[in-house]
C-alpha cells in the first residue's frame, strides 16, 4: 500500500533524554496539528531532524531513540552541530529568511553555508530515498528544504512530490539577488505541485521561473521537457475546534481554577472597568515588526492622551533563533524600548506595557486571547500569521477587534479585521482609537463572518486540499500516465 511521507526540518515530536530515559512528546505547533489527519490516515512516515545534534545523542541510546520516534510514525535525520550551524542558523536563517521577508540588508551570501545547505538537503533526500517506495506520495515542507524535491526526483523520476512554502516568496527583483537562484528554483521544480499561502507569492514565484529560467508558464502550470509542474495557493488554516473549545472551557472555569495570569488580568479589569488590553504575540523576529509596534504605541498614546492610564499593551515575545546576531540586537532594542516607554509614561497606578519574553503554555495563551479586547498584529512581512486566526477563533462571544498588518498573508482572508500599513503611525494611532470605540454590535458582525470562514477552511481542510491537488496532478501528468 502506498504511504505518505512528510518531510520538514523539525519532527512533530520533541525528544527528551532524562537520566538515560527517552521520551518523545508530540509538538503542539500548527504544522504538526495540520498534518495530523494526513499523518494518521493509512500508512505514513514523518522524516525530520530531532532537534538534538549527533554530539548530543549518546551512541548507546540511538536505538531507543529510533524506536521512541517510530511509535509516533517518525524517523530522524542525523545532523552534526556544524551542519546545524551552516544549514539552519546559516543559509536558512541568515540568507533565505531575511531575503524572502525583504530584509535584503540582513541577508548574508556565504558560500560555505550554501555548501552545507546543499549537503544537508542531500541528507534529507537520502533519508527519503532509503524509506520511500515508488508509489509513495512525498510532501516536503518549507524553506530549509528547497533542494530536496529535485534530489529525490533525480533518483526516483516517477515519484509524486509536493512542496509547500510557509514563508512569503519575494518578488523577482528581490529573489534575483540570490547568488544560487537557479539552483533553488531547479530544486523546487523537482516537485509536481508547489504550494504557497497566497496568490501573490505564487505570482512572484512564476515570474522568477519565467525570467530567471526562461521556462514556459501557462496560467499556473510550468512546462518542463518531460513534466508539468503545478503551482497553486493554499492559505493555511488553524485547528479551529481546538481553539474555540479551549476558549469555551476557559470561560466556564470556576474562579478558583483559573490560572494566576488570568486572575491578575481580571483584577486589573475590575479595578479599571473601562480599561482596554491590547495584545501582541509573536516569535521575537525582525519580520514581525515588534520594535516598530512599540514606537507606534508611544505615538498613539501621545496623539490620544485620553487613553493614558486606561490602555495596556501586553507583549508576548517568544524567544527564537537567539544565536543569530540580528535576533540578539533586536532583543536588546525591544528591551530598551519597553524600558524607555514605561519609564517615561508610567504612573504609580499604570504601566503602559507588560512585556513577557518567554514561551507560555497553551492555557496561558488562551487566557491572553480571551482577555484582550484588541489583538494588534503588525508584521512587516509574514507568510500567513496564524495568531490572527487563533485570536478570532477564541472569541466565543464574538466580541473583540483584530488590527492586522496588510503585509501578513492572513490579511487576504481577513478583510473584516481593521487592516493597517505597519509603517503608517498616523493610521495605526487612528485605528487603535477606532478599535477602542467600536460598538460591540459591529465587533460581533465582523467576527461572525471571520469565524465562519475560519471554521470552514480549517487546517485539516488545508492539508486535504493540498493532498488532493497533488494526487490529481500525478494522475494528469503525461509522464506518469504514459508510464
Ligand atoms: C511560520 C510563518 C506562517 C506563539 N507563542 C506561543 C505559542 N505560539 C504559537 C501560536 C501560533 C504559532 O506559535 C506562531 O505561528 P505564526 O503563523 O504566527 O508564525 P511563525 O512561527 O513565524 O510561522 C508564518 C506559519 O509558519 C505557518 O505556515 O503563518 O507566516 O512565519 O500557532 O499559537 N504557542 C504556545 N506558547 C506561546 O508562547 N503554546
Amino acid at each position: 500500500m502506498a504511504k505518505t511521507i512528510i518531510i520538514s526540518n523539525r519532527l512533530p515530536v520533541q525528544l527528551q533524554i532524562d537520566n538515560g530515559r527517552i521520551s518523545a512528546i508530540p509538538s503542539v505547533g500548527g504544522l504538526a496539528t495540520g498534518m495530523k489527519s494526513v499523518h494518521s490516515e493509512g500508512e505514513s512516515l514523518w522524516i525530520g531532524w530531532s532537534g538534538l545534534t549527533e554530539e548530543e545523542i549518546p551512541e548507546e541510546l540511538e536505538k531507543d531513540i529510533d524506536s521512541a520516534l517510530a511509535k509516533h510514525g517518525s524517523s530522524k535525520v542525523k545532523l552534526t552541530s556544524a551542519e546545524v550551524d551552516g544549514f539552519y542558523y546559516g543559509f536558512s536563517n541568515r540568507t533565505i529568511w531575511p531575503l524572502f521577508h525583504y530584509f535584503l540588508e540582513y541577508s548574508e551570501f556565504e558560500l560555505s553555508s550554501w555548501e552545507t545547505y546543499k549537503a544537508v538537503n542531500q541528507k534529507f533526500a537520502d533519508a527519503i530515498l532509503e524509506q520511500a517506495d515508488d508509489d509513495d506520495i512525498i510532501w516536503v515542507h518549507d524553506y530549509q528544504l528547497m533542494l530536496v524535491p529535485q534530489m529525490v526526483r533525480e533518483k526516483r523520476p516517477e515519484t509524486s512530490i509536493g512542496f509547500f512554502l510557509h514563508i512569503p516568496f519575494p518578488s523577482f527583483e528581490i529573489f534575483r539577488t540570490l547568488p544560487w537562484r537557479e539552483e533553488v528554483l531547479m530544486g523546487l521544480l523537482g516537485s509536481d505541485l508547489i504550494g504557497f499561502h497566497t496568490y501573490d507569492y505564487e505570482r512572484h514565484f512564476l515570474s522568477s521561473i519565467r525570467r530567471i529560467l526562461g521556462l514556459e508558464v501557462s496560467f499556473n502550470d510550468i512546462y518542463l521537457d518531460d513534466r508539468i509542474v503545478k503551482v497553486d495557493s493554499f492559505p493555511m488554516g488553524i485547528d479551529y475546534a481546538k481553539f474555540s473549545q479551549a476558549a469555551k472551557k476557559h470561560r466556564d472555569l470556576p474562579k478558583k481554577e483559573q490560572s494566576e495570569l488570568q486572575s491578575r488580568l481580571n483584577k486589573h479589569k475590575e479595578s479599571t472597568p473601562d480599561a482596554k488590553f491590547l495584545l501582541s504575540i509573536d516569535r521575537l523576529d525582525y519580520s514581525k515588526g515588534i520594535a516598530k509596534r512599540l514606537n507606534a504605541y508611544e505615538y498613539f498614546l501621545n496623539k490620544y492622551p485620553q487613553y493614558k492610564e486606561k490602555v495596556r499593551l501586553i507583549i508576548l515575545a517568544v524567544p527564537s533563533r537567539s544565536n543569530v546576531p540580528q535576533y540578539q540586537l533586536l532583543k536588546r532594542e525591544i528591551d530598551e524600548l519597553v524600558g524607555r516607554i514605561n519609564g517615561e509614561l508610567a504612573t504609580v497606578s499604570w504601566t503602559p506595557i507588560w512585556y513577557f519574553y518567554r514561551s507560555m503554555p497553551f492555557e496561558n495563551l488562551i487566557d491572553l486571547y480571551t482577555s484582550c479586547d484588541i489583538a494588534w498584529l503588525t508584521p512587516i512581512r509574514d507568510g500567513m500569521n496564524l495568531v490572527a486566526k487563533e485570536y478570532i477563533a477564541t472569541r466565543t462571544d464574538r466580541s473583540g477587534v483584530l488590527i492586522l498588518s496588510e503585509m501578513a498573508g492572513s490579511a487576504n482572508e481577513m478583510n473584516e479585521a481593521l487592516l493597517i500599513n505597519p509603517n503608517n503611525f498616523e493610521q495605526i494611532a487612528d485605528t487603535i482609537h477606532k478599535a477602542i470605540q467600536m460598538p460591540v454590535k459591529e465587533q460581533k458582525d465582523r467576527n461572525e463572518v471571520l469565524q465562519k470562514r475560519l471554521e470552514r477552511y480549517n487546517v485539516e481542510k488545508w492539508a486535504n486540499d493540498f493532498m488532493r491537488s497533488l494526487t490529481d496532478q500525478r494522475d494528469k501528468d503525461p509522464a506518469y500516465v504514459t508510464r
